[in-house]
Parts: structure tokens; C-alpha cells; sequence
């Protein structure tokens, strides 16, 4: 039997252990931190900065960080110069989520070079969450956009390329694990609110009508401001069916670091999907305390960070299949 004064000693120690626990020093939120998929990443992050660093909205930073992979012609899967349908028509797909929960979306855009942005105007100028098609166009060329080209001739090249390996087009999917691919980007701001966007021309010679993951809300991006953000990129019929980010957070909800919630996603992703070891899907995350984290599949899939005290840099994510 346990005597009043053992007792007694065991609740001072108790509450000694509380005293110590309360007292140790909390780690120092990273902020502003920006965080994007792929090496185009390093780019867009620097266009993000430029907002953060001067203690801008997060939100702002992701909108013109993902702007600038889209309008460059050598990123070969976001806005101009993205890689087109089976039927050689570019079709885009974009997302964009705030530190409010508020978010918005186009997808099967055709004809616009800034996706995010008329993502960005659907979240603010109307009562809805996502646009599509044709009356995406509409709204988009109603709001001042201008209507663009979006092939290019590297892009007509390589479709027609495809076309004559491939006539099969309908049983043909992309693997899609070379470095180059959808943008994705999450960040925190001085003020530590976070925000997400990404962005995609799809999968190459996708089946015309095809969308994926990317302006899907829970799916290519979720952020939720207590928590964390995500992001991914890969086919996106498999992390559709994971509700990959979505996922990514409600992990890291559970008290998972970023790196841990992305690796945990990524195995839920694997998990459902028998034929795992043909495809590739990444997941990058950021958490209220500016740490951050990506995993994938295959092997190859690197991103940038970038934060004040270490600059702008890759990192390369690691793998289910290890690097060879
Ligand atoms: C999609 N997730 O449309 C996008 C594209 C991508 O690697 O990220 N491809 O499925």
C-alpha cells in the first residue's frame, strides 16, 4: 500500500515534471518560408519572396510565384509552353486556397496564360469555388485576361512526336516521372498565416475533357491555417483518390512533422493503388512552425525551399523506390 508521504513525493515530482515540460523553450516559428514543387520551383520561390520578405500575404506570394512557372515557355507543364491533350489542345488546371479557408479554382481553362489568377478572381469576385470550360474562358476574357496561344513550337514538336509513337492514345498514360512537372506552392507569412496554389497544364496527352488532381481543393491543394499546407503533384487519378493534401494536413493535425505526414500520405496513395510501382506521386508540406517536408514514389522528385536563414535551395524528396 502506498503511504500518505509516498504519495505526497510522487505528486511533487508530478508536478515538477509539469514545471520542467512548461518551461522548455518553444522552437522559433520559420518565417516567412515558401516551399514549391520541382527544380521551376527555385524561380517561382524568388518571385515569392520578393513579396514575403517584405512582409507580404502569403497568399499574394503563392499567386505570383506559381505565375511565373506558368508564363515561362520552358516549363513544360504549366500555362504556356505546357504540354497539350491527345488532340494537341492545351487545357489548363489551377488552384488557390487562403489562410481563411477560402479558395478557388479553374479547370479545362484553354486559352489563358495565368490560370492562378482567374483561380484567385473566382475566389474573390464570385460566390463560388470552382470554374470550368468554357465559362471559365468567359469569366476569365470578361475580366480583362487576354486570350494566348499556349503551344509553342517545342511543345508542337514534341506532340507530334508522340502522336506518331503512340497511336494507341486512349490505353496511353503518362508516367510522368521526370523532373519537370505541375507547380505546387505553399508558404507562411511574417504574420504566420499560410497559403497554397498550383498549377498545371495536366498530364501530357491526356484524353481531351481529362482533369486532374490539381484544381481540386483536398486533392492537389488544402491548407488549413491552424495547422499546415500541401500540395502534389504526380497522376493525379491516384492522389484524387487519397484525397492526397487534404490528407497530408489532417496528418499532420495528428501531430506528424511534414516530412512524416508526406511519407504516411504516400503510402496511403501506394496502399490504393495496385499498380503504385508504374507511376509516380509527390506530396511537399508546411507546418504552422515553418517546418517542411516532401516524399514521392519514384525516385527523382526534388523541391525548393526557401526561408531567411538558409536561402533558396533544392531538396531532394525521398523515396518509396529507393534511388538506384
Ligand atoms: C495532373 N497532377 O494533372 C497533375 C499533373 C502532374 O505530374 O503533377 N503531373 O494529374
Amino acid at each position: 500500500m502506498i503511504s500518505r508521504r509516498q504519495l505526497m513525493g510522487a505528486t511533487a515530482m508530478v508536478a515538477a515534471g509539469q514545471i520542467t515540460a512548461r518551461a522548455q523553450p518553444k522552437p522559433t516559428p520559420v518565417r516567412p518560408l515558401v516551399v514549391s514543387t520541382w527544380r521551376h520551383g527555385l524561380a517561382a520561390n524568388e518571385a515569392a519572396w520578393k513579396i514575403l520578405s517584405k512582409g507580404g500575404r502569403a497568399l499574394d506570394a503563392v499567386e505570383a510565384g506559381v505565375r511565373e512557372s506558368e508564363s515561362d515557355p520552358k516549363v513544360g507543364s504549366v500555362g504556356l509552353g505546357g504540354l497539350p491533350d491527345a488532340s494537341g489542345q492545351v487545357t489548363l488546371d489551377a488552384c488557390i486556397m487562403d489562410e481563411n479557408g477560402d479558395c478557388g479554382s479553374v479547370a479545362y481553362l484553354k486559352g489563358i496564360e495565368n490560370p492562378i489568377s482567374v483561380a484567385r478572381l473566382v475566389m474573390e469576385n464570385t460566390p463560388h469555388v470552382m470554374m470550368v470550360g468554357e465559362g471559365a474562358k468567359q469569366f476569365a476574357l470578361a475580366n480583362g485576361f487576354k486570350e494566348k496561344a499556349l503551344l509553342t513550337p517545342e511543345s508542337i514538336k514534341q506532340w507530334e512526336k508522340w502522336k506518331v509513337e503512340h497511336p494507341d492514345a486512349v490505353k496511353h498514360r503518362e508516367v510522368n516521372i521526370e523532373n519537370h512537372d505541375t507547380i505546387g506552392m505553399v508558404s507562411i507569412d511574417t504574420k504566420g498565416n499560410l497559403s497554397g496554389a498550383c498549377t498545371t497544364s495536366g498530364l501530357a496527352w491526356k484524353l481531351p475533357g481529362r482533369v486532374g488532381d490539381s484544381p481540386i481543393i483536398g486533392a492537389g491543394l488544402y491548407v488549413d491555417n491552424e495547422v499546415g499546407a500541401a500540395s502534389a503533384t504526380g497522376v493525379g487519378e491516384a492522389v484524387i483518390r487519397a484525397v492526397g493534401s487534404f490528407l497530408v494536413v489532417e496528418l499532420m493535425r495528428q501531430g506528424n512533422s511534414p516530412q512524416d505526414a508526406c511519407r504516411l500520405a504516400t503510402e496511403r496513395v501506394i496502399a490504393k493503388n495496385p499498380d503504385w510501382k508504374e507511376f509516380q506521386v509527390g506530396f511537399i508540406a508546411i507546418d504552422k512552425l515553418g517546418r517542411s517536408g516532401g516524399y514521392c514514389i519514384q525516385p527523382g522528385f526534388d523541391y525548393a525551399v526557401y526561408d531567411k536563414q538558409m536561402g533558396n535551395r533544392m531538396v531532394t524528396a525521398p523515396s518509396r523506390i529507393p534511388a538506384k
